[in-house]
């Protein structure tokens, strides 16, 4: 057991990993207009990046680069707010890497593009390994044993995947193994994915995170380079695929030890899974346990006072139920159910919130009704508002998803941003 800790824990500190989270998450609507996805707030208090981050600190990988591009403000200043807290004395760092035109003067092109611009940074680290991560995911993993399995099984590359609904598949990299789980096949989004042997409802996704060794890393990025022209420079759609046959490229599939199934896993790419992955977390148990003291996800927030809920002049009561509220918030003669409010969210009285993801700073005005509604930073609801009880209405305003979920933004109120920012 020591013998097995010692040899991952070397693992983990010969290994860089890399976080890709320049990508726009256009099916975020206006969530991602002004923000990077990875910035988009998660869970009462996290941004989506604090998983893959807070999955390296936990692991044991402390050498951290974020490749960051699109609308990155609000990404590079959360990270740097929030995880500064490593010790560079101990060679512990989360590192920026914005575009920088590194390499003659592209912008960032595909995945591998972005990692192969930053090539000298990535060197002057000498790791042993380079694990590239999405910046978009919300999970739990234990990096340590996927790095584990790309050293045991001799692996040039290790591509972690995870089962998906066949009908959901064509939006992944789709893959098959051999019994040793060796990737025999990779395709990009494939139009008819193929299910796995003997579960035909189920097709193995790649998961887009990949161990690499250092130097086949190298190679293939100046391989990949070389054939301008007839690649985007993408992992998933250019080098994983054109890599099958000549390397020795490895699955590791992303399980649940404990209860033997497929592990907790959201690329929270619409306003309805982004809604239903935030209502999800409120359940007695749910699968992402944002309570497990051995796991804890790190992120950056302002020291605020404890939620309070009050009686407001009338005597009228403020209360919360089935519901998560994160600090400096207040519920004054006001009724929540069944929803996240994120931190310093104002419900005043005689309002009804139901079954809605309320983000930080968002001032609920008297009278409102508000169900099944995703309300983005900052926004102020003007008095006697009602969302989500007429969708024909709502949709002059808002934004409503193909699911029912209203997501309004402060621009969509005609307001303006309003932190000063
Ligand atoms: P996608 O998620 O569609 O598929 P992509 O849009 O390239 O792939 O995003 C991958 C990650 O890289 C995201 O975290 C994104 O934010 C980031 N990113 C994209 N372009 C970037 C750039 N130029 N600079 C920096 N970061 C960038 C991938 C794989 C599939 C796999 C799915 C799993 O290609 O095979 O199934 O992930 O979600
Ligand atoms: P924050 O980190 O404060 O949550 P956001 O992620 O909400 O910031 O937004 C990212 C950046 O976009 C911020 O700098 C913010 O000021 C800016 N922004 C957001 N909405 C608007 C808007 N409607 N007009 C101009 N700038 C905006």
């Amino acid at each position: 057991m020591q013998t097995a800790k010692r040899f991952v824990s070397r693992l983990t500190r010969q290994t860089l990993a890399l976080v890709l989270a320049g990508g726009r998450g256009s099916r975020l609507h206006d969530l991602t207009k002004w923000r990077a996805k990875p910035a988009v707030p998660f869970g009462g208090k996290f941004r989506i990046i604090d998983f893959p981050l807070s999955n390296c600190i936990n692991s044991g990988i402390g050498q951290v680069g974020v490749i960051t591009q699109y609308k990155s403000h609000s990404l590079i200043r959360h990270i740097q707010r929030g995880w500064g807290f490593l010790r560079g004395e101990l060679d512990e760092f989360v590192e920026l890497l914005p575009a920088q035109q590194r390499i003659e003067t592209s912008w960032y092109e595909g995945t591998a593009d972005a990692v192969l611009q930053n090539l000298d940074i990535i060197r002057s680290h000498r790791p042993e390994y380079v694990l590239i991560l999405a910046g978009d995911h919300v999970y739990k993993m234990d990096y340590g044993t996927m790095l584990a399995h790309h050293v045991e099984n001799d692996a040039d590359i290790t591509v972690g995947c995870i089962e998906v609904p066949l009908d959901e598949a064509s939006a992944f990299g789709v893959m098959s193994v051999d019994d040793e789980l060796r990737v025999t096949e990779f395709v990009e989004k494939p139009e008819q994915p193929k299910p796995m042997p003997g579960q035909p409802g189920k097709a193995l996704a790649s998961m887009g995170i990949y161990v690499f060794s250092t130097q086949v890393l190298f190679d293939e990025l100046m391989r990949d380079q070389q054939l301008d022209g007839e690649s985007s420079h993408d992992f998933g759609k250019d080098i994983i695929p054109s890599v099958i046959k000549r390397l020795r490229v490895v699955a590791f599939p992303f399980r649940n030890p404990v209860q033997n199934k497929p592990a907790y896993w959201r690329d929270v790419g619409t306003i309805d899974a982004l809604w239903q992955a935030n209502l999800e977390l409120i359940g007695i148990s749910p699968e992402l346990n944002l309570y497990d003291s051995h796991w804890p996800i790190w992120t950056y927030q302002e020291q605020l006072p404890p939620a309070k809920f009050v009686f407001d002049d009338d005597n009228r009561r403020g209360m919360a139920v089935d519901s998560m509220v994160a600090g400096g918030c207040i519920v004054s003669g006001a009724s929540v159910k069944h929803s996240l409010l994120f931190s310093q969210v104002k419900v005043h009285s005689f309002s009804e919130v139901s079954d809605s993801v309320i983000y930080p700073d968002v001032d609920i005005g008297r009278h409102c009704h508000i169900r099944n509604a995703l309300i983005d930073r900052g926004c102020r609801i003007p008095e006697g508002t009602r969302i989500g009880f007429d969708a024909v209405e709502d949709q002059k305003r808002f934004h409503v998803s193909p699911k029912g979920v209203v997501l309004i933004t402060p621009e969509m109120l005609e307001q303006d941003y309003p932190h000063g920012l």
